[in-house]
């Protein structure tokens, strides 16, 4: 399967990029990297870093594309600064880097991606949209490329998981960043699926987890993703606005086993203006997703992510 990712440099979007490298069976075509949940130059370096330290012979030409993308609504500070310590953790910075960056932002690394594959291309997204909504509008024929959209974002239970003065707190983060950019995703007619909150809500980050991590770290995947998740906090008692979940390593890890998550078929739309910018919603004058609605055993799932790991160099 070809696959391009494109992701926020989020905790989880690191993670999600190590686990990717480790599936035999997905061919990456490329890497883009937004500046949303992150500052964009520490989250490409960190990317390129992981490629270069995880990555296997076949990642050798693999570059990173920078966005130059903004958004809306952007992410709390706090979020953003975890790229930094990542970049800065000493796993990543025992050898040297051997992965470029592209010459093209992540909108025409995209595009150009799109227009050379051969085969359709699965695309993978764990931040907002917009890169991909973007190089749709500059160039509309790139979508007979696409196979299917896997994206984490949206939620379609009782609330999203934005805190922030004037809004509602219904939409999701990756949504509300560019709620635009969604509206224009929709108007494609290639398959998507979501993985929004209402089953990334079943893999918390906890300390059982944790405990799981650090009695591998002798893996050194392992170690680094327990070193990756020690930066944000984990549900103790009741979640909160920072509470962590594995929200984009469900979403990669459906992508090779797709019988960790339960599917259904949806018709659904979001809002793009005032106090609910971002709400995801069902309705019959909807545009056909596929929306993964639960986790069948989270403790598979958390199995699935050190199996992948141990795979690493
Ligand atoms: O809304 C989930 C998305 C995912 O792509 N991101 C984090 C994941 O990478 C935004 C987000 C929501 N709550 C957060 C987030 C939190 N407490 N800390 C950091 N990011
Ligand atoms: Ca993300």
């Amino acid at each position: 399967m070809d696959v391009y990712f494109n992701h926020d440099g989020g905790v989880d979007d690191l993670v999600s990029l190590l686990l990717l490298l480790q599936m035999e069976d997905v061919n990456l075509i490329g890497v883009g990297v937004i500046g949303a949940d992150s500052y964009v130059e520490p989250a490409v370096s960190a990317s390129q870093k992981i490629i270069s330290r995880f990555g296997h012979k076949r990642h050798e030409a693999l570059t990173v594309s920078q966005s130059d993308s903004r958004g809306k609504n952007p992410f709390p500070i706090k979020w953003r600064m975890d790229a930094f310590s990542i970049d800065a953790l000493p796993i990543l910075n025992e050898y040297s880097n051997q992965i470029k960056i592209s010459n093209n932002n992540a909108v025409d690394d995209l595009i150009n991606k799109l227009s050379a594959a051969d085969n359709p291309v699965t695309l993978l997204f764990t931040g907002p949209l917009t890169d991909l909504a973007r190089a749709i509008q500059k160039v509309p024929s790139i979508t007979e490329h696409i196979d299917q959209l896997l994206w984490m974002g949206g939620s379609f239970g009782e609330t999203g998981n934005v805190d922030e003065p004037s809004h509602d707190g219904s939409a999701e983060w990756n949504v509300f960043w560019d709620p635009e950019a969604f509206k224009t995703v929709l108007h494609t007619t290639y398959p998507i699926r979501l993985v929004g909150l209402e089953s990334t809500i079943q893999v918390p980050l906890t300390s059982e987890v944790r405990t799981n991590w650090a009695l591998n770290r002798r893996y050194p995947a392992i170690d680094f993703i327990g070193q990756g998740y020690a930066l944000v906090p984990p549900l103790v008692h009741l979640p909160n606005n920072s509470t962590y979940y594995l929200w984009d390593v469900l979403t990669t890890c459906s992508l090779i086993d797709s019988s960790l998550v339960d599917v259904t078929t949806i018709k659904a739309d979001v809002v793009t203006t005032g106090i609910s910018q971002g709400k995801t919603f069902i309705t019959s004058n909807g545009r056909d997703l596929s929306l993964v609605s639960s986790v069948i055993n989270p403790d598979i799932f958390f199995k699935t992510i050190t199996n992948l790991a141990k795979l690493a160099p």
